[in-house]
């Protein structure tokens, strides 16, 4: 079906219609033995999703086809978090063939959107990072371009947060529980993974072979899950492994009783793919965790040198880089380099020097950090016991590194050492990742700017034509078509459907920022979305919004750099002014906040029981209601921000300038219509550029301001505390047991850090009291502008119109074409 279904006549459509309820009828009988009436809403929904995959799976498999046939290039995208969302809608979104199954299940009383609430939601990923790679995922499949991308199908995703006397509790996550419809498991690609023993270096022949003894074999069973693209002919697939012990349960311990033995090695083997680690931009150097990146960057590199083989049999392995590319999403999936060395040298006997040249041509890597414990470094005791032939090959490759810098930094030893890849008892992942890539890029102009002015400056001095700089981009499909229909329908409705193949085209909208029925129509979605969001609110935290308030959202994982505490301690600011004057005109406010902390990051938890406290606070003055309310959201995930994210009048975008590499939810929120509220950080910058000035609220400290007070130890709190009346009742307001009666010294640990320097470490290393005046003051802006619904109205409709430039569609064009060089599938008409 597809794209013809535009060209349909009513005939037809009835046809297709009863065809699809035929279909997935049939599935009802067949998997289920029940019928339409009898089914349950997840009999339903298996149903439905096993009728869509039929037809993906179409796609997918001619996809496989012609790729082969024309002999393309293919991209292997390693990510060690992936995000994607539910699957169902989307499906149907791309084959463009929503509304046909929307129609044929309401007449027979099924609604679609209901349905997909049976689809677990894949927790795969911790934020950002894994969301992108969804987001490049259905570009790629837009783009026809054959591509793969590869990671861990961890058993449990990212663990469900539950608020819980005002304080984060976490419950695991077992998205795999009644079964995923997506998955198909790929039994003739399961891969054997080596752990531990010993390495035997044998020169007898002349010349050096290396054999790896005593080793624990644990196997990686591929499940492939269908990735489609819009309006596309192909869909690609995400592959995702899944560690399986080599031996089943021991039999003969097993008979001696000894069954809690015999099941051991089994669980160990399988816990690598049990649990997805909980930190976001946060690296513990846990053995396991450095297992589970061997785990699937193993499994990978051998699944693609075998696949290359089988599809180019006449090609010699050092033609590898012409055949495949690997693209690395930050450092987590760096071990992949180390691997093809290994399979290179040892499966394939190439020479070190040919290794090396075919390795750093088939690699490119992205960094998504400038934080310092986020770049990831390894032991080299925990590394040389489990990974030991790696382990020798990184410290070759150190060596022939170190002394090519020599070269150019004779002399400069601490420069060197700081290049160094193994250096005092560490290996450095990021440091890797350069020197053996041919492109690295930051994920925003400013970002990238401060990996080759400040991380990576050394490098760059020797090797400027590696860096790239290539802005994030979203999927605006998703966040559009499918989160907010009311909007694309407004929108195709006011310039056609072309904006949905070519996201530049949103420009169009620009005039119907002077058209007033326009501005009105734009309004009256705004509104439904917020009464949607308003209900969801009722129905799962039993509490009433107003839809007439400003709907003011902060949702993104808790990080103090991202500085929720900020928007925190503001609210507490307009709530002393409301006790001040109770009279007083006051536009009312809805303050809404999403965010998953990692369970260890204490801080990160205080600051939600924090936000919780200060809704409790507002919630139970009666001099408040109906002026301001803060709501926290527990489990932020996609599901949510699809809910939440079209709702939005006000998009917080306030961390550290400097800190947030790119953020891609700014763009979501924008491309919805809401205004920016933002610092000068990641790709706000370009959002400001793109929507100009007048558009977009911008405030606080610039990235040379932050550089200069940490450069020089210029930051002065204290004189802050004592200057500003206002910020001093604030925080005070944080110990003298206002917001915790029975415990006011409950958040004194938030209080201090603010304002005491700890161990050495300087106090607000953030600038939360140093932007406080301009956050307050860029919030009284918002409220004036407010104040004037239609220059609200038409600030918002520009920003729509300013979203395209974050398509991810451009984002994956720019690094095909300086980084990828892949031709599309083409598919013959
Ligand atoms: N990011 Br490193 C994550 O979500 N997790 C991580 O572990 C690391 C980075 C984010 C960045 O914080 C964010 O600024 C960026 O937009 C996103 O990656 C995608 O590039």
């Amino acid at each position: 079906m597809g794209k013809e279904y535009f060209y349909m006549n009513e005939l037809n459509r009835a046809e297709a219609k009863a065809r699809i309820l035929k279909e997935v009828e049939e599935k009802l009988h067949r998997s289920f033995g029940i019928t339409f009436d009898d089914a349950t809403p997840m009999q339903l929904y298996k149903a439905v999703a096993l009728t869509v995959r039929d037809e993906v799976m179409e796609r997918w498999t001619h996809g496989r086809e012609e790729r082969a046939e024309q002999k393309l290039k293919r991209l292997y995208y390693l990510s060690v978090e992936f995000l994607p969302g539910k699957m169902l809608v989307n499906h149907l979104l791309n084959l463009v063939e929503f509304d046909l199954y929307q129609e044929a299940l309401s007449e027979v009383g099924v609604n679609l959107m209901e349905l997909e609430a049976e689809e677990p939601e894949p927790g795969l990923g911790n934020g950002g990072l894994g969301r992108l790679a969804s987001c490049f995922m259905e570009s790629l499949a837009t783009l026809q371009l054959p591509a793969m991308g590869c990671s861990i199908r961890y058993e449990y995703g990212l663990f469900r947060q539950q608020i819980v006397d005002g304080q984060q509790v976490e419950a695991p996550d077992n998205w795999l529980e009644d079964g995923f419809i997506w998955e198909v498991p790929d039994y003739d690609d399961e891969m054997e993974i080596h752990f531990g023993g010993h390495i035997i270096e044998d020169w007898s022949e002349g010349y050096l072979k290396v054999r790896h003894e005593d080793y624990n074999t644990v196997l990686a069973l591929p499940y492939d899950v269908p990735v489609s693209g819009y309006d596309s002919d192909i869909a690609l697939s995400m592959r995702l492994w899944s560690a399986r012990s080599p031996r089943r349960i021991n039999m003969e311990q097993f008979s001696r009783g000894d069954y809690i033995k015999a099941s051991e090695e089994k669980e160990l083997a399988e816990a690598i793919s049990k649990v997805l680690y909980p930190d976001d931009n946060h690296l513990e150097g846990k053995e396991l965790r450095l297992k589970q990146h061997y785990f699937f960057t193993s499994a990978t590199i051998q699944y693609a040198v075998k696949d290359f083989k089988r599809r180019f049999p006449e090609l010699p392995i050092t033609r590898l880089a012409d055949k495949i590319a690997i693209h690395i999403n930050d450092t987590h999936p760096a071990l992949a380099i180390l691997e093809l060395m290994r399979v290179l040298l040892d499966q394939e006997g190439l020479p070190w020097e040919t290794a090396i040249a075919v390795c750093s041509k088939v690699f490119a890597y992205t960094n998504h950090t400038i934080m310092n414990e986020a770049l990831e470094t390894w032991s080299e005791d925990l590394f040389k016991v489990l990974l030991p032939r790696l382990y020798s090959i990184v410290q070759a490759i150190n060596q022939d590194f170190c002394e090519s810098l020599w070269k150019h930094y004779p002399g400069q030893f601490d420069r060197i050492a700081k290049m160094a890849i193994v250096s005092y008892g560490q290996i450095h992942m990021a440091n890797l990742a350069v020197a053996m890539s041919h492109a690295v890029n930051g994920v925003s102009k400013l970002h990238t700017r401060i990996l080759k002015q400040d991380l990576f400056a050394d490098f760059y001095r020797i090797y400027p034509g590696r860096f790239h700089a290539i802005t994030n981009g979203i999927s605006y499909r998703r966040w559009s078509l499918k989160a907010n229909p009311g909007l694309a329908h407004l929108i195709t409705e006011a310039i056609g459907p072309g904006w949905l193949r070519d996201a530049a085209e949103l420009e169009k909208l620009r005039p119907m920022a002077e058209d007033g029925a326009f501005l009105e129509k734009a309004a009256a979605i705004k509104k439904e979305n917020k009464v949607r969001l308003a209900h969801y609110v009722e129905k799962t935290q039993g509490i009433v919004l107003n839809p007439d308030s400003i709907y003011d959202v902060q949702a993104k994982r808790l990080h103090e750099y991202k500085r929720q505490l900020l928007n925190a301690l503001h609210i507490l600011y307009l709530y002393q002014q409301i006790k001040a004057n109770p009279e007083a005109d006051f536009t009312p406010r809805t303050f809404l906040f999403a965010a998953k902390a990692a369970p260890g990051y204490y801080r990160a938890k205080l600051i939600i029981s924090f936000i919780c406290q200060v809704a409790e606070l507002v919630h139970n003055d009666p001099d408040v209601k109906g002026r301001l309310k803060v709501v926290f959201l527990p489990n932020y995930n996609v599901s949510l921000a699809e809910v939440l994210i079209p709702a939005a009048e006000v998009s917080e975008q306030i961390s550290t300038a400097g800190k947030e590499a790119s953020g891609t939810s700014n763009m979501k929120f924008m491309l919805n219509g809401a205004i920016t509220l933002g610092t000068l950080d990641g790709a706000n910058v370009e959002m400001l550029d793109a929507v100009g000035e007048e558009n977009i609220i911008i405030f606080g400290m610039t990235p040379e301001e932050v550089q200069q007070a940490y450069r020089f130890n210029s930051y002065r709190q204290g004189e802050l505390y004592e200057e500003n009346l206002a910020l001093r009742r604030v925080l005070d307001m944080m110990v003298d047991g206002s917001l915790t009666p029975a415990n006011p010294h409950r958040f004194s640990e938030l209080y201090q850090a603010l304002l005491f320097s700890d161990n050495g470490g300087m106090a607000d290393p953030y600038f939360v009291l140093k932007d406080f005046d301009a956050y307050a003051a860029a919030q009284k802006k918002v409220e004036a502008l407010y104040g004037r619904p239609k220059v609200w109205q038409k600030k918002s409709v520009l920003n729509i119109a300013a979203s395209g430039v974050f398509s991810s569609d451009k984002t994956i064009r720019e690094y095909n074409r300086k980084v990828w060089h892949l031709s599309p599938v083409e598919s013959e008409e």
